[in-house]
């Protein structure tokens, strides 16, 4: 075992007083308004989490990271911490300036000195970091699509914490959990990291973790930003409680982490480990694909299974926290318990019994049976609340393709079939009324269309999050957008992308609103097909071809489409 070392860590706040005074000065400064994930990132700066970082990585250390996992002067560290902003605000900067860093309601968190700025090469940060570049990589994604072009680097001044109106009682600073083992006499500490609900079978291995280290339990899950489609955390944690206490009494804690994921696979196990290190705990449990993303393009893991726990493994002692294997534990009917896998000599003579992650969403969509084997009756309960059967959870069907490709028509006909079925209320998002009413001020430049097909994605996804039906139909012409779209409506619930896929020839030739002839004229500046670029949809849910076929017949591809999704029930 190493060492454990509870002395309070350095945080990187100043005294009460002087943030008093420093928040005045500040407000007169330059401000980055922070992004979710650059406040996540910000607090566990600030607060020691992610100790020994003093501030946003410098280009050096940037480069260091990217390169070798570790800082210019060789300390371990996996992770690029980085302030991403946009070419305006980085070239408004000079060198040495002092920048305010403001949470999303403009509380000022801190205070950053800009020692460095530059233009990372993303590509290279994405092989190296993440071990592949391509978009299907959550963080990739995140990297090309949402982070800003230029990279600021420098020392941060700490203000406040972020302010966090949820769960108060189970956040803890890393000094606070360190001073709570030292209060509690905890010499010995497995923290369990996790991003989804725990079930039996995680009950039982981290109870196993803990007894065999000898050890008491730090359930710590992440609460900032895991997997795009995760259960919300809000779920997640009222489902913690309900397992916390099925552990014996004074054994285990739970402390919620505002740490933002990247699911970085090997790199992620070790900053996970050091970050624990950093809130005082002994062990640290690495299971079998740790942090993993999902499938790549090909369809394969991102990371070998064992990849992480290997990674961890060789860097253990610099980390200064030992791993627990984590082990992959199986129900035995025969002897109603679980055991791990590995252990069970007489695999040929029971039933073993398991529900894989991918099963249990498929039961809980379906409104299926979850067996009290395999959970808490109060975790599916939980559960089920936020998760209720497909055929009753909001979704949202957006239509793409150019203009007179008869988007408007079919989803008129959808949305009156599905209003004749009932049940949930259908609003219509078309091209055309959302620019009369919510965007009336744009035009057709490549920032205006994001900005309308952005606005439209907000509306769908709440209407998506609160039960109901969307049904957008713009031309959306690019496919970063639809994708960023796509990702903020499947938090909440489904999204089907439709390609209207009518051909330029065929819409310029129906011409029902004589747009082309102007566009051919050069009357229509911009005009997608034209002069404008559209991106065809690669891998839409469905893609219906409009010449030849009746409106009616392609909305009914549609309603079968969405049956066969279980988000309608037939009838
Ligand atoms: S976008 O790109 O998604 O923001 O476009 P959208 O909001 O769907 O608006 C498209 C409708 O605006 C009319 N129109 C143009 N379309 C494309 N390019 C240019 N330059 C243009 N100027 C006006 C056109 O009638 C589109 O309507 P639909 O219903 O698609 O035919």
């Amino acid at each position: 075992m190493y060492p454990q070392n509870l002395a309070p860590i350095p945080e990187l706040y100043v005294s009460y007083d002087s943030a008093q005074k420093l928040k005045l000065e500040a407000a007169e400064l330059f401000s980055h308004d922070l992004t979710p994930r650059q406040i996540c990132d910000l607090e566990l700066l600030m607060n020691g989490g992610f100790n020994p970082l003093k501030g946003f990585l410098s280009e050096d250390d940037y480069n260091s990271v990217v390169e070798n996992m570790r800082l210019a002067d060789g300390t371990l560290w996996p992770m690029p911490i980085t302030l991403d902003v946009s070419e305006a605000f980085a070239d408004s900067l000079e060198i040495g300036q002092d920048i305010a860093l403001r949470d999303q309601e403009g509380v000022i968190l801190g205070t950053m000195t800009v020692t460095d700025r530059w233009v990372p090469n993303k590509a290279r940060e994405a092989e190296k970091v993440f071990g592949a570049d391509e978009d299907a990589h959550p963080a990739v994604n995140y990297l090309h699509n949402k982070a800003g072009k230029v990279y600021l680097g420098g020392p941060v001044t700490g203000i406040q914490q972020p302010v966090h109106y949820d769960f108060r009682g189970r956040r803890d600073t890393p000094n606070e959990l360190r001073a709570l083992f030292r209060k509690l006499g905890w010499r010995k500490v497995v923290a369990f990291q996790t991003r989804n609900p725990l079930h039996r079978a995680h009950q039982e291995l981290t109870f196993r973790a803990a007894k065999e280290a000898q050890a008491n339990l730090l359930i710590h899950p992440v609460v900032g930003m895991t997997k795009p489609g995760d259960v919300d955390h809000f779920t997640r944690v009222r489902c913690y409680e309900a397992v916390l206490d099925k552990y014996p009494q004074s054994t285990t804690t739970m402390s919620l982490l505002n740490l933002a994921m990247r699911m970085a696979g090997p790199r992620e196990a070790v900053w996970h480990g050091l970050i624990r290190k950093n809130h005082g705990c002994t062990h640290f449990i690495v299971g079998r694909d740790h942090a993993g993303p999902g499938k790549n393009s090909a369809g394969e893991d991102f990371y070998g299974p064992y990849d992480a726990q290997e990674l961890f493994r060789e860097h253990e002692a610099e980390i200064g926290i030992e791993m627990v294997d984590f082990k992959h534990m199986v129900y035995v009917q025969e002897r109603a318990q679980y055991e791990p896998m590995d252990e069970i000599a007489d695999k040929d003579d029971v039933t073993i019994l398991n529900i894989s992650g991918t099963e249990l969403r498929r039961r809980l969509a379906e409104g299926l049976d979850i067996p009290e084997w395999f959970s808490f009756p109060e975790v599916v309960t939980e559960l089920r609340k936020t998760r209720p059967p497909r055929s009753q959870q909001g979704f949202t069907v957006f239509f793409t393709g150019f203009s007179g490709s008869g988007k408007s028509t079919i989803a008129n006909a959808l949305m009156v079939k599905l209003m004749e079925m009932g049940g949930r209320p259908v609003t219509l998002l078309d091209g055309d009324i959302v620019r009369k009413n919510l965007s009336s001020e744009l035009g057709f430049s490549k920032e205006h269309r994001d900005l309308n097909i952005r606005r439209i994605g907000y509306v769908a996804s709440e209407i998506t999050k609160n039960g109901g039906i969307a049904i957008c139909a713009p031309i959306a012409p690019y496919a970063t957008t639809r994708r960023a779209v796509r990702e903020e409506i499947e938090q909440f619930g489904a999204f089907l992308e439709v390609h209207v896929a009518t051909s330029l020839e065929e819409c310029e030739r129906r011409d029902r609103k004589g747009l082309y002839k102007l566009a051919r004229e050069g009357k229509i500046k911009e005009f997608t097909g034209i002069s404008d670029p559209y991106d065809v949809p690669e891998t839409p849910e469905l893609r219906v071809e409009t010449e030849n076929v009746e409106v009616d017949n392609c909305a009914h591809q549609v309603i079968l489409k969405l049956e066969s999704l279980g988000l309608i029930t037939g009838q």
